[in-house]
C-alpha cells in the first residue's frame, strides 16, 4: 500500500529499532507467545454472541481466532485487505481482531455508535473488501450494495493451514480520527508501532497476569484497545472483562464478581461512578484511568478517596501520542496534569501560531513526532500537508502547557471540534449535513459547556423559512450520523456573526454559551 500513506523515514525506523522499541513482534506473534505462556489462564470474559456468558482461556482465544481466520480466508479475505469491523464489547470482538491480524487483513475500527453515514464512508475510504459486524443490521444493509457483509454469528470455524502472517512493518489496523474536517480520516497503525505503544503502556501501568481489566469504553477505541487496554492486558497475560456499557448498574456487579483491578473511564463516567459508589464493594479495584477529555480537578480529587483506587490521567490520541501520569508522581501532578509521554523518543514541540517554539511553561499548539505517532493519514494527501509539518510532526490541534517535570496540561483546543465527554464531533461534518437541508441557509456548530459531559454541541442556524429545532435534529439523524453528533441544542439566528475577513466567528458564538 505504499504511496497511500506516509511512513517513517528509514533513519527514524532505524532509531526506533535500535532503541528496542520496534521489536518485529506482530500481533499474531504476540498471541502465539501469550497462548504458549498462559495457555489455560482466563483471557476474556463477557457475554457471547449467543447471549450466554462466555469465558475464553488464552489457548481458547488463539484456537478460535485461527478458526475464524480460516473462515474469513474462505470468504476471500487476505493479506492487506481492509475489513470494516463493528462489534460491541464482547469476547468475540478480540477473536475477530486476532483472526484478521493473523491473515494480515486490516481491521477498520468502527465504533458501536457509528451509523450508516460513517460506515458507508469507512467502506469507501478504506476500499474495504468486507463489512464484518455483530448485530449491526441497518449498517450492513446500507453497505450491502458495495461490499459483502458478514455477521460474526454466521462465521463457521474452519481449521487447516493458514498462509504466512503479516510483517511487522505492515499496517495492522486503522483507527479513526476524531477529526476537524468534513469526514473522519483513517489512521494507519503498523504492528511495530502499535505493539510498542501497547507493551510500553502495559509496563507503565504495571500490568501482569493478576490484572483484571474492565472494558467499559468501546473496545475499538484507541484508549480501550491499546492504552494499555484490551491488547495491553492480553500482552501481559491478564484478564479482560467486557462490559456492554459503563453504567454503575452494569459495571459495579462485574467488578465484585470478577475481582476487577483496573478500569478506563471518560470523565463523565468517572463522575457518575464517584456519585454512585455508596454501598458497593469495589475493594479489588486499584487503578482507575481517566482520559479522552479534560478531567475537572474537583472530580479528579474524589477518585482515589471515594473509589479507593489510584487515579491515572491519560491524554492520548488515535494518531499516536499517549501521555500518562505515573505511579510515583506526586499527588499534585496526578490531579492537575494529563501526564507525560510514553516514550523517551516521543518528541514534543509547543509552538505559537507561526510554528515558533514558545517559552518553557507557556501555552501553545502541541506538535509531536515519535515511534508510534503516524506520519500521515491514509489516502489523504492534501489534508496531510496541513495536518503534519514538513519535518513530520503531527499537529494535534490541542493547546497545552508543559510543567518543568515534563507533564502536559491540556489548556484548550485549536481544532474545530466538540469533545462531548470523550466523543469527538468534527463541527464541519455536522455543518455539511445541516447545509443539505433545503431550509437551512447557514449553520455553525460549536461547543457549549456542560456540567457532566464537559461540552455539548450547539448548532447555530440561519433558516430560510420558519423551522423547528426538532426538525433540524431529525434531519441530522435521518442523514445516518451517529447519535452523539446530533446537535444537543439548536439556536436560530437572523445572521451568523462574521470575522473581519468574512469567516463565521465561532469565538463569539462560543462566547454566547447558548
Ligand atoms: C483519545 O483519542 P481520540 O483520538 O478519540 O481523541 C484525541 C483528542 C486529543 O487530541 C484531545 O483533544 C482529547 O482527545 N483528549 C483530551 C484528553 N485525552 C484526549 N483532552 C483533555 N484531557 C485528556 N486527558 O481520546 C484517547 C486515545 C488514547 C488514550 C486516551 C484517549
Amino acid at each position: 500500500m505504499s504511496g497511500e500513506y506516509t511512513t517513517w523515514p528509514e533513519a527514524f525506523a532505524e532509531r526506533y529499532r535500535a532503541a528496542g522499541y520496534w521489536t518485529g513482534e506482530t500481533f499474531p506473534m504476540l498471541l502465539d507467545r501469550v497462548a504458549a505462556e498462559h495457555g489455560e489462564r482466563t483471557a476474556l470474559v463477557g457475554t457471547g454472541l449467543d447471549g450466554a456468558p462466555l469465558r475464553l482461556s488464552y489457548a481458547g482465544l488463539r484456537e478460535r481466532a485461527l478458526a475464524w481466520a480460516g473462515a474469513l480466508r474462505e470468504l476471500g479475505v487476505g493479506h492487506g485487505d481492509r475489513v470494516v469491523l463493528q462489534c460491541g464489547n464482547r469476547p468475540e470482538f478480540a477473536v475477530a481482531v486476532f483472526a484478521l491480524f493473523r491473515l494480515g487483513a486490516v481491521p477498520v475500527f468502527a465504533l458501536p455508535a457509528h451509523r450508516t453515514a460513517e460506515i458507508t464512508h469507512f467502506v469507501a475510504q478504506s476500499g474495504a473488501v468486507a463489512f464484518l459486524h455483530a448485530g449491526f443490521e441497518e449498517n450492513a444493509a446500507a453497505v450491502a450494495g458495495r461490499v459483502p457483509t458478514t455477521s460474526l454469528a454466521d462465521l463457521k470455524p474452519v481449521d487447516g493451514d493458514l498462509p504466512p502472517g503479516p510483517a511487522a512493518a505492515d499496517i495492522a489496523l486503522f483507527q479513526l480520527s476524531g477529526g476537524s474536517t468534513g469526514l473522519p480520516k483513517l489512521i494507519p497503525r503498523t504492528h511495530d508501532d502499535y505493539a510498542y505503544s501497547v507493551r510500553a503502556s502495559a509496563e507503565i501501568c504495571g500490568l501482569g497476569p493478576e490484572t483484571v481489566y474492565l472494558c467499559v469504553l468501546p473496545a475499538a477505541h484507541n484508549f480501550a484497545l491499546s492504552s494499555p487496554g484490551v491488547l495491553g492486558v492480553l500482552h501481559a497475560g491478564g484478564t479482560v472483562v467486557f462490559a456492554p456499557d459503563g453504567s454503575p448498574d452494569t459495571a459495579f456487579p462485574l467488578i465484585a464478581a470478577e475481582g476487577v483491578t483496573m478500569a478506563a473511564l471518560v470523565p463523565p463516567l468517572a463522575q457518575i461512578w464517584v456519585n454512585a459508589v455508596h454501598g458497593h464493594d469495589l475493594s479489588t479495584l486499584n487503578l482507575v484511568q481517566v482520559g479522552g477529555a479534560r478531567l475537572a480537578e474537583p472530580v479528579a480529587a474524589r477518585v482515589d478517596p471515594v473509589l479507593g483506587a489510584r487515579l491515572q490521567q491519560v491524554f492520548g490520541m488515535a494518531e499516536g501520542l499517549v501521555c500518562y501520569t505515573r505511579d510515583d508522581d506526586p499527588e499534585e501532578l496526578v490531579l492537575t496534569t494529563q501526564g507525560r509521554p510514553i516514550s523517551p523518543l516521543d518528541e514534543i514541540r509547543i509552538v505559537d501560531d507561526a510554528d515558533a517554539e514558545v517559552a518553557p511553561g507557556e501555552e501553545g499548539h502541541l506538535l509531536t513526532r515519535g515511534p508510534y505517532t503516524i506520519r500521515g493519514y491514509f489516502r489523504a494527501e492534501a489534508h496531510n500537508r496541513s495536518a503534519f509539518t514538513a519535518d513530520g510532526f503531527y499537529r494535534t490541534g490541542d493547546l497545552v502547557r508543559r510543567s518543568p517535570t515534563g507533564h502536559m496540561i491540556v489548556t484548550g483546543r485549536a481544532k474545530d471540534q466538540i469533545n462531548r465527554g470523550g466523543e469527538k464531533i468534527a463541527a464541519a461534518e455536522v455543518e455539511r449535513v445541516l447545509l443539505e437541508h433545503p431550509a437551512i441557509a447557514e449553520a455553525a456548530v460549536v461547543a457549549i459547556p456542560d456540567d457532566l459531559l464537559g461540552e455539548r454541541s450547539c448548532a447555530y442556524v440561519v433558516a430560510r423559512v420558519p423551522l423547528k429545532g426538532a426538525a433540524v435534529r431529525a434531519h441530522v439523524r435521518e442523514a445516518g450520523l451517529a447519535a452523539y453528533k446530533v446537535p444537543d441544542k439548536v439556536v436560530f439566528l437572523d445572521v451568523l456573526p462574521r470575522t473581519p475577513v468574512g469567516k463565521i466567528d465561532k469565538l463569539s458564538l462560543r462566547a454566547k454559551g447558548a
